[in-house]
């Protein structure tokens, strides 16, 4: 069938609206008709070149949601008319990560899901007849797509899916980061460095885990407004400062605070988050991608003096068990949605999405087909 599609030809070049072929399911997988998609800036990270998984030509785009077309054979999990939010975390519940009972890290689409391919090792996408590649298992920027059954999670459908398909990726990952990954604790001191949706949606958290302090900290002084209403108790430009910001979070805390996330992608603010931890048993964890070749280092007394570093993934949230509680969560108001969605744009004006997102002017730019 005839899809249009925004497609990443190459990298560092703005998306093309074409039409693209889309082949029916094979077995295991799932036609889905995507109506909404967020971009989140790991799809940036993908187009400007500095993904080693990234491929090209490919159909980029993870943060969606969208209703069951076509199943493939021995599909029984999800049927036409489903609506369903598709998952860059698979879960297929028999996996040795799966079973552990202690990740989220299904692997059972994973190595060809990182090649832009279904899990047979070919593409469902083709424009004249070339090839085009899949994108961590979802790739949302095409009105039709193909999935793995295991990349689906199926969700009520009275969500409103301009909002619900923040769940597929940005407001997820702050949340469980939270709750999963931290485990913050009642009266617990928080810094979130980086108030895109990730940061905001980490605030979010910690204001359900009932937190103490929770410290705002972003470049961008235009993000404190909402990272207030959001719940943030303090906010900080590090640029307001003439010394290391984890100085001047020590400072303002004493000792540190007891968990700290970095939510930007950069190497020296995940030093710097680290360092802000609280001696003795503060944490911190990485959730920003850094591009390929970085490295993060610290004085390794920082460790000795017990601070813990951590990282995660989809926030430890295992998609199909979880995420549908979570859609319900949002339907009755415990998970906020709308006031992330700063923009909405049809597909032919996605080009606009990535400019927002560049210039700091939205938090998620939700696009409709
Ligand atoms: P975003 O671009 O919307 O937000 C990033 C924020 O960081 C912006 O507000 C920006 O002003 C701020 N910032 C940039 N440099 C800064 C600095 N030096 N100090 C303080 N603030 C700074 O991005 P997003 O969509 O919220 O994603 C954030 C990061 O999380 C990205 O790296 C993305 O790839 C990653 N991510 C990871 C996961 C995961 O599962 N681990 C999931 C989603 C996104
Ligand atoms: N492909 C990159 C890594 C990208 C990455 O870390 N992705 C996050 C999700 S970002 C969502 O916006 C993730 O979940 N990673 C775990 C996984 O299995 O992909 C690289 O460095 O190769
Ligand atoms: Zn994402």
């Amino acid at each position: 069938m005839k899809s249009r599609a925004a497609v990443a030809f190459e990298a560092g070049k703005p998306l093309q609206i074409v039409e693209i072929d889309v082949e029916p399911p094979r077995k295991g997988e799932v036609l889905v008709k995507i109506t909404h998609t967020a971009l989140c800036h790991t799809d940036a990270f993908t187009l400007s070149g500095d993904d080693p998984e990234g491929v090209f030509p490919a159909v980029l785009g993870h943060e969606g949601a969208g209703i069951v077309v076509e199943v493939g054979e021995g599909v029984t999990s999800v049927k036409p008319g489903d609506h369903v939010i598709p998952l860059y975390t698979a879960e297929c519940g028999e996996c040795l990560f799966c079973k552990s009972g202690k990740t989220n890290l299904c692997v059972a689409v994973r190595a060809t899901q990182g090649k832009g391919v279904m899990p047979d090792g070919t593409t469902r996408f083709s424009y004249n007849g070339e090839p085009i590649y899949h994108y961590m298992g979802c790739s949302t920027f095409s009105e039709y797509t193909v999935v793995a059954e295991v990349s689906l999670a199926k969700v009520n459908p009275d969500a409103n899916p301009e909002h619900v398909c923040l769940l597929g990726c940005g407001v997820t990952t702050g949340i469980g980061a939270v709750h999963n990954t931290a485990k913050v604790a009642e009266g617990d001191s928080v810094a979130v460095f980086g108030l895109g949706a990730i940061g905001l949606a980490v605030i979010q958290g910690a204001v359900q885990a009932k937190a103490g302090r929770i410290i705002a900290i972003d470049t961008n002084a235009e993000k404190f407004e909402l990272a207030r209403q959001m719940g943030a108790t303090d906010c900080v430009n590090p640029r307001d400062h003439d010394k290391p910001i984890q100085e001047v979070i020590v400072e303002m805390t004493g000792w540190g605070v007891d968990h700290s996330f970095e939510c930007i992608g950069n190497v020296d603010v995940m030093r710097a988050a680290l360092e802000c931890a609280h001696r003795g048993w503060g944490q911190s964890v990485i959730i920003g991608v850094a591009g390929a070749g970085k490295e993060i280092s610290t004085r390794p007394f920082q460790l000795v003096t017990g601070r813990k570093w951590m990282g995660t993934a989809f926030g430890g949230v295992k998609g199909r068990t979880q995420l549908p509680g979570m859609v319900e969560d949002a339907m009755r108001g415990d998970i906020q949605l709308a006031p992330f969605v700063t923009h909405t744009l049809p597909l032919e004006r996605i080009n606009e999405a990535f400019e927002l997102m560049h210039a700091g002017e939205s938090i998620r730019t939700v696009i409709h087909y």
